[in-house]
């Protein structure tokens, strides 16, 4: 079999570490690279669970790159403070990890040098912001031709966003957000990108119903561990959303499930600026064309999930 070369960003969410358990548990993708985006976590926690992840998959093979650009629009603290929690679960607490980030290199090079050297047009699935393929792409314009597809939990086209904060009127999605100009940037090099918006997440709740059937398959560990990650979202405070969606896994989902998607093709800008910053917007004659995920199937992406962890 074809393996698909696939380079994760992750900004270390609970759902950035689910979508890690898929991508792992994927036959048909190879993850070459790991880089972390220090956004919607603390860095050191982050890269602590991603190693105890690889770990426990036996996969700590797998080279990680360190994200050393901050965006402009930080994360809430105590959003970013949620892999501590993580990390202290009884099923990760006793792996012991050498997780220090200063020993790691910096993403734009593991990026770089992850593309250049695969043999064959490499994905990029993004569950954070953008910053550090956007940087390796200023550095290095070559790296486009080597790209297959961009797959980019991102954006809110025609719903709002999840950004609650100063100066800012809450059309944009966070991981937009967190640096609009290079989002901004993204889009002008022709790439293959596929965004997984707000507009196909809002869909996929993390529920109580779906929680408490995932839990009735618990003797499978990764079922058990998934339960756990999940739990830790259930808090999600009123001033947001309200519920923790299951963004980034259904953006991974689409490496698995491409089918279960209804997808439009169109013409695509972002703001960089002003309160509207990070806003993802349709623009005819803009010239950067998109393919955006505006539904999904639930029940054949939740029945996926659930197959997936219990096997
Ligand atoms: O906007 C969704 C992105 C996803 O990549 N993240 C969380 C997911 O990992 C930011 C975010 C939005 N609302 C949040 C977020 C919340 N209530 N808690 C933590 N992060
Ligand atoms: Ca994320």
């Amino acid at each position: 079999m074809q393996k698909r070369s696939v380079i994760f960003d992750h900004d270390g969410s609970a759902d950035d570490f689910l979508s890690l358990i898929l991508l792992l548990s994927m036959p048909d993708v190879e993850i070459i690279g790991i880089s972390i985006t220090p956004a919607d976590c603390y860095i050191e926690n982050a890269l602590e669970t991603t190693l105890k992840l690889l770990e426990r998959a036996g996969k700590s093979e797998i080279e990680i790159g360190i994200g050393n650009f901050h965006g402009i629009n930080a994360f809430p603290s105590h959003w970013r403070a949620k892999p501590k929690v993580i990390n202290a679960l009884p099923s990760l607490i006793g792996i012991e990890v050498e997780g220090n980030p200063t020993q790691f290199i910096d993403s734009v090079e593991l990026i770089t040098r992850k593309i250049l050297s695969s043999n064959d047009p490499v994905t990029i699935m993004m569950t954070g912001p953008c910053s550090n393929l956007v940087h390796a792409i200023r550095e290095n314009a070559d790296l486009v031709h080597h790209i297959e597809e961009v797959i980019w939990m991102g954006g809110a086209f025609d719903v709002p966003g999840n950004v609650a904060t100063y100066n800012h009127n809450g059309t944009a999605e966070w991981n937009v957000f967190w640096d609009p100009i290079s989002a901004k940037d993204l889009l002008k090099y022709g790439l293959n990108i596929v965004f997984v918006p707000l507009d196909a997440t809002n869909d996929v709740p993390v529920s109580m119903d779906f929680l408490k059937e995932l839990a009735n398959h618990r003797e499978h560990q990764w079922a058990d561990l998934a339960g756990q990650f999940w739990a830790t979202t259930i808090d999600t405070i009123p001033a947001y959303e309200y519920i923790y969606f299951m963004w980034d896994v259904l953006a991974t989902s689409y490496l698995a499930i491409p089918n279960a998607f209804v997808f439009e093709s169109m013409e695509v800008d972002i703001e960089a600026v002003g309160p509207s910053a990070g806003r993802t917007v349709r623009k005819e004659g803009s010239n950067q064309f998109a393919k955006v995920a505006m539904n999904v199937n639930k029940e054949t992406f939740y029945d996926y999930l659930i197959n997936t962890l219990t096997t």
